[in-house]
């Protein structure tokens, strides 16, 4: 059985479907939109993982997605309690970054195609919105390697499927992919890259979280495992990737050839523009004898994309803020990547020190995982960040527009959210946007006479002896 650390996709699969969570769908599905589609009713349904073993057109591929699409999966994933979990990663995390250990051989390398023998097009990469020109590998993990440091970064991507041993890559300019990027052409030579697609799912969770600069994001498989994540050396590069992935798609990007990329479904619910993006010459392909082939449905929210983002913001906004405002008490990223956002305060300590709640706003948005955040929602620690119905409650009694809405104008935004002013600048700009902070915390003298009492509620020990018995009524 399948059980944590998982150190394959497949060990991942097994414990998914001993918890009944996962489902083999025999129907056949095309790559035009069925794969898509049934993402998309998963991600609103909060339903199963799936793998469809019947792709039309791909004889023998299999598709996996929706491993990590609720957060119980997600804390299934990395091991973490339902309750105290940003405090659980964050005590996980505060032990030193574990390398990964380098080993000789794995199963990703059963298979190695080169030259002739590479072609993208035999791969099941689906559509994911109705007006996408061509597919896009959506689950494609990229790693890249800074020329200058040895630093190995690892995000998400969407690679555009633009020919037989070629793909576009959208670089995000305030990415690490872009940092690293912009010192290979700095030196007028090609970025050597390999794409991983099909994982384990701490992996996946790990590759997404927003680290600093210079910070190997696969440090993180070890520490929240308390092993060494076994990695392998690509074929042509030396960048070394997990040895037991399904899929490795290795290339290279030319420093000055852009090809046009997009329109995609993307993030905000909306397709983007085309962009002229860097390309990969592919090299080799590396994969093993029965690879599955992952996809991680984008577009409209919610998605597997938007609360695996979800939750890695979470803990890396917390995580960040932390040591500058302690005072923070619990962050949940509510909507679009983390466009929209929650943060609660320590109440006590906010009626010692009036005007903390800005403090803590300026805070967020200064880390880099908060780069994104357009709309701040400040509440009480005694609201819970993730519930909307507490938040919208907080917005409807503790805040009043006309004083309780600061707005910070021009930010850097993210060139993706429709609303921007800015947008269709092109793939060297980064976004342009306003910063709110919706002050939903319980107002000081001489504001409190409706605070004075507290919350509303039956008396604690009703609510106490509830809790304590519910079975016995019936509950
Ligand atoms: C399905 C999916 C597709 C994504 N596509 C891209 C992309 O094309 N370009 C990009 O810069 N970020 C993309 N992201 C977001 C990054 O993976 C994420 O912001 C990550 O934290 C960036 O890490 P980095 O700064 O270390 O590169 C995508 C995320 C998901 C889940
Ligand atoms: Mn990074």
């Amino acid at each position: 059985m399948g059980s944590f650390p998982f150190k394959s996709l497949r060990e991942w699969m097994e414990f998914l479907e001993e918890k009944g969570e996962l489902v083999r769908n025999k129907e056949e599905v095309d790559i035009w939109g069925d794969i898509s589609a049934i993402s998309r009713k998963i991600a609103r349904e909060g339903g199963p993982a799936i793998i469809h073993e019947n792709i039309q057109g791909y004889p023998g591929w299999r598709v996996f997605s929706d491993g990590l699409t609720t957060r119980r999966r997600q804390l299934w994933a990395l091991d973490l309690p339902e309750v105290g979990t940003l405090e659980a990663v964050l005590e996980r995390l505060s032990k030193e970054p574990m390398k990964p250990k380098r080993v000789e051989w794995g199963p990703c390398k059963e298979i190695k195609l080169f030259g002739d023998d590479i072609d993208l097009t035999k791969f099941p990469i689906s559509f994911t919105g109705e007006y996408e020109a061509t597919p896009h590998i959506t689950a494609g993990i990229s790693f890249l390697k800074d020329p200058e440091t040895g630093w190995t970064n690892a995000g998400i991507r969407r690679f555009q499927l633009i020919g037989k041993n070629k793909l576009c890559n959208l670089i995000l300019p305030f990415q690490h992919e872009a940092v690293i990027f912009s010192k290979y052409m700095k030196q007028g030579v090609s970025t050597p890259i390999s794409i991983v697609i099909g994982a384990d799912p701490i992996v996946y969770l790990s590759c997404m979280m927003p680290a600093p600069d210079q910070f190997d994001e696969m440090d993180y498989w070890g520490v929240f495992t308390g092993e060494a994540l076994e990695v392998v050396k690509s074929e042509t590069n030396d960048i070394w990737v997990p040895a037991t992935s399904e899929i490795v798609i290795e290339g290279e990007m030319a420093p000055y050839e852009r090809e046009l990329e997009g329109p995609f479904p993307e993030f905000p619910g909306y397709y983007s523009g085309l962009r002229m993006c860097p390309v990969i010459h592919v090299k080799a392909i590396t994969m093993r004898e029965d690879a599955i082939y992952q996809n991680m449905y984008m577009g409209l929210p919610p998605s597997e994309g938007h609360n695996t983002g979800a939750f890695v913001y979470e803990v890396e906004i917390y995580r960040q803020v932390k040591p500058l405002i302690p005072e923070i008490k619990d962050v949940g990223v509510l909507s679009t990547w983390s466009l929209t956002t929650a943060v609660s305060i320590d109440k006590t300590a906010r009626r010692r020190t009036p005007g903390l709640e800005k403090r803590l706003a300026m805070a967020v948005k200064s880390v880099k995982a908060g780069v994104m955040i357009k709309n701040l929602f400040i509440v009480d620690d005694d609201v819970d960040v993730r519930n909307l119905h507490d938040v919208l409650w907080s917005l409807s009694v503790k805040f009043q527009p006309a004083k309780d809405i600061t707005v910070v104008t021009d930010v850097p935004g993210i060139f993706l959210d429709p609303s921007e002013p800015w947008v269709g600048h092109g793939g060297t700009y980064s976004g342009h946007s306003s910063f709110g902070i919706f002050n939903c915390t319980e107002k000081l003298a001489p504001y409190d006479e409706g605070y004075k009492r507290g919350v509303a509620l039956p008396p604690p020990y009703s609510l106490e002896k509830i809790e304590k018995n519910i079975s016995k009524y019936g509950l």
